[in-house]
């Protein structure tokens, strides 16, 4: 069925969570739903915020690379802060959670339409739960909002980087090198699965498109095991999950749970009692 004819078919009432029918329809292509409709308010007001945050900053910033919209200072604990001293990021930030929420919840709606399964909101979730780690989890278990990440292009770099040299050598938090490990494994894998597929798909000029038994095949003889054509799929999404996972389990440890150097942490080994 030709995509336009399937969009026909498929674009009917049914599937909503929350509304019934009331924004059960499409703008163009975009299905709306009642999560698309609070996912645009919240989109609206967050980024009116950061351009009024740009305006009222001394000096204002219109220079997109260089908009910084900070977190309240550490006094203000876990608190509400004055607008121009960190409320405007604690704002964005609900702002935020709340339209990647409704972005999660109108993945789900989709998916009841089409009847396919939950995969891409819970992959999309893991996303969110790292960002909800560095900006809700961790400033909550420091006591203070002013442990979140400012939002701006380069100040998000320089509080990165900041807080990696607080732990002296951030490459040495163990959770941070299987994260790292998860994100290099997960670009290995697609450009092994992308490689693979293009090769058998698209063998080059006047040659028949080859069946996945060519790909089992190639793999068989090169490593002696293939995983298969679901398999990669699987692989790819578990390696993608588990690195975000990981990254938000290698920054929600540091301060709450180790605040020294990381390269401390591997004192244990050196105490081993096989050494004595
Ligand atoms: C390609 C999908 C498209 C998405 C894009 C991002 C905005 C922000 C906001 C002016 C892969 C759109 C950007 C809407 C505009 C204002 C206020 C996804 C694709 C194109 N970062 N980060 C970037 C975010 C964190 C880090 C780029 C967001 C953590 C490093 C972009 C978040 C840490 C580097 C960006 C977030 C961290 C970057 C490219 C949220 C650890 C870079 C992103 C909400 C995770 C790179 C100048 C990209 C860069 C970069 C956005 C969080 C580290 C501006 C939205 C605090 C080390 N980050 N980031 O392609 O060039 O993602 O920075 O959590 O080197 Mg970041
Ligand atoms: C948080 C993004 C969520 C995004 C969402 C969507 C929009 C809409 C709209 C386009 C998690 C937003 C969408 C806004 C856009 C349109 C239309 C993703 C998030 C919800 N590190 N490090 C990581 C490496 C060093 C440090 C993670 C490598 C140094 C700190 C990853 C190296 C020091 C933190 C990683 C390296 C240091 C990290 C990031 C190499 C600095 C974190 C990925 C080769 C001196 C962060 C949860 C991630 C983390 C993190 C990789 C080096 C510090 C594993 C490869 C040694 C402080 N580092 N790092 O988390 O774990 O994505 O965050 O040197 O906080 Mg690191
Ligand atoms: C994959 C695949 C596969 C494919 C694929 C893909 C993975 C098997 C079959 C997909 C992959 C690609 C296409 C490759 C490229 C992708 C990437 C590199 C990933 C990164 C992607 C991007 C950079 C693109 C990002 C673009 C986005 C996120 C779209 C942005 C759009 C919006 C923000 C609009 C969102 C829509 C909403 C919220 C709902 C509808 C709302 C509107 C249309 C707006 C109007 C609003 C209303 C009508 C509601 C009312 C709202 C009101 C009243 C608000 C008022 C506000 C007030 C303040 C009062 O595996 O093969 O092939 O293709």
């Amino acid at each position: 069925m030709a995509m336009l004819s399937f969009e026909r078919k498929y674009r009917v009432r049914g599937g909503t969570l929350i509304g019934g029918d009331l924004f059960d329809f499409w703008v163009g292509p975009y299905f709306v739903g009642f999560f698309g409709v609070m996912g645009a308010i919240f989109m609206t007001v967050g980024t009116f915020l950061i351009f009024y945050g740009a305006a009222v900053a001394t000096p204002q910033v219109w220079n997109p690379w260089l908009i910084n919209i900070a977190p309240p200072d550490l006094k203000y604990g876990l608190g509400m802060a004055p607008l121009k001293e960190g409320g405007l990021w604690q704002i964005i930030t609900i702002c935020a959670i709340g339209s990647f929420g409704c972005w999660i919840m109108r993945e789900v709606e989709i998916a009841r339409k089409l009847g396919i399964g939950y995969h891409v909101p819970f992959a999309f979730s893991i996303a969110v739960f790292a960002y909800v780690t560095l900006v809700v989890i961790r400033p909550v278990l420091m006591g203070a909002w002013g442990h979140g990440f400012p939002y701006g292009i380069f100040s998000h770099l320089d509080w990165v980087s900041n807080t990696g040299y607080q732990y002296l050598h951030f490459h040495y938090n163990p959770a941070h090198m299987i994260a790292v490990t998860l994100f290099f494994t997960t670009t290995f894998a697609l450009s092994l699965h992308g490689g693979l597929v293009l090769s058998a798909s698209n063998p080059g000029g006047g040659q028949e498109v080859k069946t996945p038994e060519y790909e089992d095949t190639y793999f068989r003889d090169i490593i002696g095991y293939s995983i298969g054509t679901l398999g990669i799929h699987r692989l790819g999404l578990f390696l993608a999950l588990a690195a975000g996972f990981w990254s938000a389990v290698c920054i929600v440890i540091s301060g709450p749970f180790w605040n020294r150097s990381w390269a401390d942490w591997w004192v244990w080994w050196l105490m081993l009692p096989i050494w004595s």
